[in-house]
């Protein structure tokens, strides 16, 4: 049987499903037409992660009676857009279970995808944003999309800048169009994402709005709080970027459309995406114009302090901060696989220093969910998931937008338990990420670091800690005062002397960074 992911693929689901495939259990094209006619969510970033949460919980609501499906934009590379038109917007979920096997399913839950970059992609758009109909926008445009620079708010509206002056130019739309109510939805991986949407939000509102390129009652109408609102979430599943074993184990059950392509600005595209089992998506129930009915989708919803809670217990304790610790020792030890990883004792002990010894006495624990058992099923289950294509190169890239949020609240914990002092594993991922930054490998050859929007900036401010020489990590002092980065000032915190020190056995030499793990 060969399967091919297409325009015709709707009216051949039953050869998916004979080979395997879990398949759409509502009329597709239906699903599309209503869509049309009445959008009511909006997804802007149309990566991977979204194909693995967002797009299966829609689906889920689908299979479950829901009408209307998600309606795709993304802004930045065309190729994304036409990856997914490729094959009429449809792709294959991969689950990669523990034991190995696979689950893979057809979604379709996407009924349109626009490159906001064309001119027919940005006016469909600006359409749907006018649609009283719409209900929310989700976004995953990684912790760096939330920066907005100066030159993006001088250019005032349009699809030129970034994500954030983007959204807020369709905003402007719906605001001229009679203003109906919308939720924005960031669906970013750090603690109080709903306020940072706001902010970074209001902030370009209100500039275009001091400048007279927005009205003022376009700021005040997304500050009145029940007319514009930002709920906060709590996102959760691993998803590496689509790998050839994974596509692999598709065509051996038929599929053809396996092909991955490597695109021009970085990062694979495929039919598929890969990922694992568990997953996670907790909202704070706040939609003003209504919602989908989530529920059904398996998703959690609850108030602010709820999602907070949860959120906090992944993003700073339970899993991304021994993600970020992996990530960078991975990389200098020349590992590529997560999984593999985790059969290293001395990176097993180092992830459950980070998270059970130093994480978990300091953790937010919300209600309904225990962390220590959360923290149990990352050690034990999914961080080992052998199936899983994880590598620590995807975790490591933009990790200067990542630290501070993944250690700072930690270690700020422990400065008011008074117990900062006494932490020595997540000052060693600190030095660790510094010592990575030199881009020298353990055994002294260079490596290439994955992309970070401030590589340039970290190289000139770490300039005098040189590889070789341990005395040079007292150079990076004035670097770990800086609170934009770690969230915290650690020289005020006092945990700056234990990275200091740790730092120092990682610039021996050679060797260095597997024998400070190993006598840790
Ligand atoms: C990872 C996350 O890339 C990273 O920094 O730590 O993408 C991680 O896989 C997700 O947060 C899991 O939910």
């Amino acid at each position: 049987m060969s399967l091919v992911l297409d325009a015709g693929a709707l009216d051949r689901l039953d050869e998916f499903e004979a080979a395997g495939f879990g398949v759409p259990r509502y009329n597709v094209r239906a699903m599309r037409a209503a869509t049309a006619e009445r959008p009511s969510w909006v997804h802007l970033g149309a990566g991977n992660f979204f194909r693995s949460l967002h797009a299966v919980v829609a689906q889920r609501m689908l299979d479950a009676g829901h009408d209307t499906g998600v309606i795709l934009a993304n802004l930045r590379d065309p190729a994304v857009i036409e990856n997914s038109r490729a094959t009429d917007d449809l792709f294959v979920n991969a689950v990669m279970r523990e034991d190995g096997s696979l689950e893979p399913t057809v979604i379709a839950s996407v009924a349109e995808s626009h490159h906001l970059g064309s001119d027919a992609g940005w006016a469909r758009v600006t359409e749907v944003f006018e649609s009283p109909s719409l209900q929310l926008v989700t976004l995953t445009v990684t912790e760096k999309g939330y920066i907005v620079s100066d030159e993006d708010v001088a250019r005032g509206p349009g699809r030129a800048g970034g994500a954030i002056p983007a959204l807020a130019s369709l905003l402007l739309a719906r605001f001229a169009a009679g203003a109906a109510p919308i939720a924005l939805v960031s669906t970013d991986n750090f603690s109080d994402n709903g306020e940072r949407l706001a902010t970074a939000v209001n902030r370009v509102a209100e500039a275009w709005a001091a400048d007279g390129r927005a009205p003022a009652a376009f700021a005040s109408w997304l500050q009145d709080g029940s007319s514009a609102t930002f709920p906060s979430t709590m996102v959760d599943r691993i998803t590496p970027a689509p790998s050839p074993a994974v596509g692999e184990a598709l065509a051996a059950l038929g599929l053809e459309t396996t092909r991955i392509t490597e695109r021009a600005s970085g990062g694979p595209l495929a039919a598929f995406s890969n990922t694992e089992p568990v997953s996670y998506l907790v909202l704070e129930d706040d939609f003003p114009n209504g919602r989908p009915p989530f529920e059904s989708g398996g998703v959690v919803l609850g108030d602010r302090e709820t999602v907070g809670r949860a959120d906090r217990m992944k993003v700073c304790t339970c899993l991304n901060p021994l993600h970020t610790a992996m990530a960078v020792t991975g990389c200098l030890l020349g590992f590529t696989r997560i999984a593999e990883m985790m059969r290293d004792s001395d990176i097993r002990r180092m992830v459950v220093g980070v998270g059970a010894v130093e994480g978990l006495p300091v953790v937010d624990t919300p209600e309904g969910m225990d962390p220590a058992a959360f923290l149990r099923e990352v050690i034990e289950k999914r961080l080992p998931n052998p199936g899983l294509p994880d590598a620590p190169q995807r975790i490591a890239s933009d990790t200067s937008q990542k630290v501070g949020i993944r250690f700072g609240e930690t270690i700020r914990r422990h400065v008011a338990a008074g117990s900062a002092q006494s932490l020595t594993w997540i000052p060693f991922a600190i030095a660790a990420w510094i010592r990575y930054l030199l881009a020298v490998d353990d055994q002294g050859a260079p490596f290439e670091r994955s992309p970070d929007p401030l590589l340039a900036e970290l190289d000139e401010r770490l300039a005098g800690v040189r590889f070789g020489e341990p005395r040079t990590a007292t150079a990076a002092r004035e670097f770990l005062t800086d609170a934009s980065i770690f969230g915290v000032d650690l020289v005020a915190a006092g945990v700056a002397p234990t990275v200091i020190a740790h730092l120092s056995s990682l610039l021996h030499g050679p060797g260095a960074v597997r024998s400070a793990l190993f006598s840790l």
